[in-house]
């Protein structure tokens, strides 16, 4: 399969572009920088410093002999994109360009307005490129879990059956985003669904939750593959964040009251569900929802995990609940349906003690490159 994966330098990107190209097909990598230029920007670089895209692939060439096509440009200026599209000819697109924070989108009125102008053209401009070059071409879209928020039924996957005065129809699963970020991933769907229905493209849009974790078996090959590992309050996620906050020997930062509850996976797991995606693709004319979690957890239960995995390490753990910069329920129902994937051939990687102390090891070789300062500034919601 030729794959096009665009955000190809991210923290998922890049161990997609490695698994697929592991697997035998041939990788096309694109890349704007956005997030090596915003994490100078903002004074948050990953802890593990990671080569550029054109050299990681060179170190990838090197070491296994694969080539991964790479190019530096941006998925929102349309010439660029179709030229790609035009000189490749993918028959998967996986789309990562977005830019992935919710913290960073309520910065302020340009941070928001970059989301959205970057967030919904990006996707615009692939479902033309996919219209005018190969109308086959399989879009696999990275939404969020977040775009359902945390209603008070269960979440199905996408969709929901309603009857309604004697009548039935399925429509996409309501949706009630918590961020700006979120926001422009519940219009990337509906504007998915409205060139489904339209031009009878073909799409999976993959819910996902947040990912944790550092180690694939591609990036375990040499520490110049490693992925970008974020851990500050803008671009890192929760798990990962509390792992580098115990081993800096800082309180862990649970938001509020912790009883946030979200669908969490393994890094491996994203490659496992893309990888699943793209060879089992939507049928034209289709959009395909699925959940992409493994397992629910609490943020106090996260911190839990940590506090007791750190302290067989030798780790003396405090856990902080700081006022939550954040407006979200803190105490909630949430119970998300997740078979679709494991349907596919899904098979999980849980968050066992072993598991967090692999993180732990692998934070700990870097321990010196921890930017307390990153870890807490307070974007705050409001
Ligand atoms: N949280 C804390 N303390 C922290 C950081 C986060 O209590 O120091 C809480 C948050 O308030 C939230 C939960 O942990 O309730 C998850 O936060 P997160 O920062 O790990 O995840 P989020 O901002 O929701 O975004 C991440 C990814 C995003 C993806 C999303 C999936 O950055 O790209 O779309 O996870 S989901 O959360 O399901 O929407």
């Amino acid at each position: 399969m030729r794959v096009l994966i665009l955000g190809a330098d991210g923290y998922l990107g890049w161990p997609t572009c490695m698994y697929f190209s592991q697997r035998g097909h041939e990788v096309i990598g694109v890349d704007n920088y956005f997030r090596r230029n915003a994490a100078v920007e903002l004074d948050c670089e990953p802890l593990l410093p990671t080569p550029n895209l054109i050299q990681r692939a060179k170190v990838w060439e090197e070491l296994t002999g694969k080539k991964i096509n790479i190019h530096i440009g941006d998925a929102t200026n349309y010439t660029f994109l179709l030229q790609i599209f035009k000189e490749y000819k993918p028959e998967a697109v996986i789309h990562y360009a977005e830019q992935p924070s919710a913290p960073y989108s309520m910065i302020n009125r340009d941070k928001a307005a970059f989301t959205l102008q970057n967030n919904l053209v990006s996707t615009l401009n692939i479902v033309y490129a996919v219209k005018e070059t190969n109308p086959d071409c399989h879009i696999i879209k990275l939404g969020t879990m977040g775009e359902y928020g945390t209603p008070n039924i269960d979440i199905e996957e996408g969709w929901l059956e309603i009857e309604h005065k004697e009548r039935k129809d399925k429509f996409l699963f309501p949706r009630q985003a918590s961020s700006l970020y979120h926001t422009t991933k519940v219009q990337d769907t509906d504007m998915l669904w409205f060139y489904v229905r339209t031009w009878g493209i073909r799409v999976t849009d993959l819910m996902q939750g947040p990912v944790y974790g550092i180690s694939t078996d591609e990036a375990d090959i040499d520490s110049r593959l490693v992925p970008n590992f974020n851990y500050d309050e803008i671009f890192g996620t929760v798990l990962n964040r509390f792992i580098v906050q115990a081993i800096a020997n800082y309180p862990l930062t649970v938001y509020g009251k912790g009883g946030q509850i979200r669908g969490y996976l393994n890094l491996k797991d994203t490659m496992q569900c893309v990888y699943l995606s793209a060879t089992q693709p939507a049928k034209n004319g289709e959009l395909r929802i699925f959940n992409q979690v493994t397992e629910t957890f609490s943020v106090n239960e996260l911190a839990d995990k940590v506090y007791t995995v750190g302290k067989e390490l030798g780790y003396n753990i405090k856990v902080d609940h700081i006022e939550n910069p954040r407006k979200e329920k803190e105490e909630h129902y949430y119970n998300p349906k997740y078979t679709g994937l494991l349907e596919l051939g899904l098979k999980p990687n849980y968050l066992t003690d072993e598991v967090l102390a692999g993180i732990f090891r692998v934070v700990e070789r870097y321990k010196d490159r921890i930017n307390r300062e990153a870890i807490f500034r307070g974007i705050k919601w409001k």
